[in-house]
């Protein structure tokens, strides 16, 4: 499988968010990558598509905070990276706020979520990569993997959250409808992918399918709950599947058949899958129960499904089985002797291999 990556994913360094009262050393750091690419090997680099295909799900004000949100934290006198502690949750409306401190809440909505020195470069590059994996499945490979960080999925056109500062599987999925596609993203990581079914909420030309932990009791609460189904347009195309802290191999592989089969129904001309490897049993933040050796079958029913397959990497926090989790699914994959690539008019809907 191609695989794609940037250095300069690394220049996002946060040292802290603040989570529960306190400051706790930041989950989603550099050394994860490290991790994955000594699994997996070396990886291309992404070919530059500028900031157009950003704009694309983003909002140009937004962009403008991000790029600048770090020196202006610093130019206020500020040390460490900048983190909101005041949200305009009450009679929320436009307001042109001049101090960064303001400013950080209107965009960023948790403490998780801090704006390092390196944060818009890193989150550039990391949609770049995304951009580029799209690029290769375009092209006609069966599949290439994002190894994109930061992560994307929480984040929306005009905010930051949950480490995610661009939305990289949203930017290549509006990147696949301009080239004429229909595109599902089924989400995999631990958490719900509210960002990305925020952009896509009202869209019937994209379905998004997450399976998550129950947001009754997990991050990020306030998003992902089976009720929401999409609206407008988009009623229909939108797929949540909670499930329960502690869920195992088989839940979980029983929930990824039901999204595949919503998104057979469907019927895309491509996935791009978010696949957060925080599902496994000693993941640091999350509380699912899947084992090194269950990725690999993941992959495989991923590929049974037989679209061309985009996978752009969201979480996993647990360092020392990360790179063996994000291999272990990308060689599932890969080693899916499963259905060849159904054109756009073979819509079966089997998806079991
Ligand atoms: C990002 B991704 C724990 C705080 C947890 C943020 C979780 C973000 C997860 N230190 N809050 O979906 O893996
Ligand atoms: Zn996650």
């Amino acid at each position: 499988m191609r695989t794609f990556w940037d250095d300069r994913q690394r220049l996002h360094a946060p040292r802290f968010e603040f989570f529960n009262g306190g400051l706790h050393p930041a989950a989603e750091h550099p050394g994860r990558v490290d991790a994955i690419l000594a699994a997996i090997g070396p990886a291309e680099a992404p070919r530059d598509h500028g900031e157009a295909p950003l704009l694309r799900v983003h909002s140009r004000d937004y962009l403008d905070f991000l790029k600048a949100a770090h020196a202006d934290w610093r130019a206020a006198g500020r040390s460490g990276d900048a983190i909101p502690y005041t949200f305009p949750i009450v009679h929320r409306r436009p307001l042109d706020l001049s101090r960064i401190d303001g400013r950080l809440g209107r965009y960023v909505y948790d403490t998780s979520t801090p704006i390092a020195e390196g944060t818009w470069t890193a989150s550039y590059w990391a949609a770049q990569t995304a951009l580029s994996g799209l690029d290769a499945v375009l092209d006609g490979a069966r599949a290439a993997f994002a190894l994109c960080r930061p992560p994307g999925h929480h984040c929306g056109k005009d905010y930051a959250g949950g480490y995610s500062y661009l939305s990289n599987a949203a930017i290549a999925a509006e990147a696949a409808v301009d080239a004429g596609k229909r595109v599902a993203i089924p989400d995999i990581d631990y958490h719900h992918g509210n960002g990305t079914q925020d952009v896509f909420y009202a869209r019937s030309d994209v379905f998004f399918a997450s399976i998550h932990a129950d947001p009754k009791t997990d991050y990020p609460f306030y998003w992902g709950h089976a009720d929401e189904t999409g609206e407008g347009a988009g009623e229909g195309t939108t797929l949540n599947l909670p499930l329960p802290r502690g869920t195992g191999l088989a839940e979980f592989e029983r929930a990824l058949d039901q999204a595949l089969e919503g998104i057979a129904t469907f019927a895309p001309d491509l996935l791009i899958v978010s696949y957060g490897a925080d599902t496994f049993e000693g993941d640091p933040i999350s509380f699912f129960k899947l084992k090194t050796s269950d990725y690999a079958g993941l992959g495989r029913r991923i590929a049974n499904a037989g679209y061309p397959t985009l996978i752009v990497m969201e979480g996993g926090y647990a360092v020392e089985a990360l790179g063996a989790n994000v291999a272990g699914l990308l060689s599932g994959f890969d080693q899916s002797c499963g259905p060849q690539l159904r054109s756009a008019t073979d819509q079966s809907g089997d998806n079991h291999g």
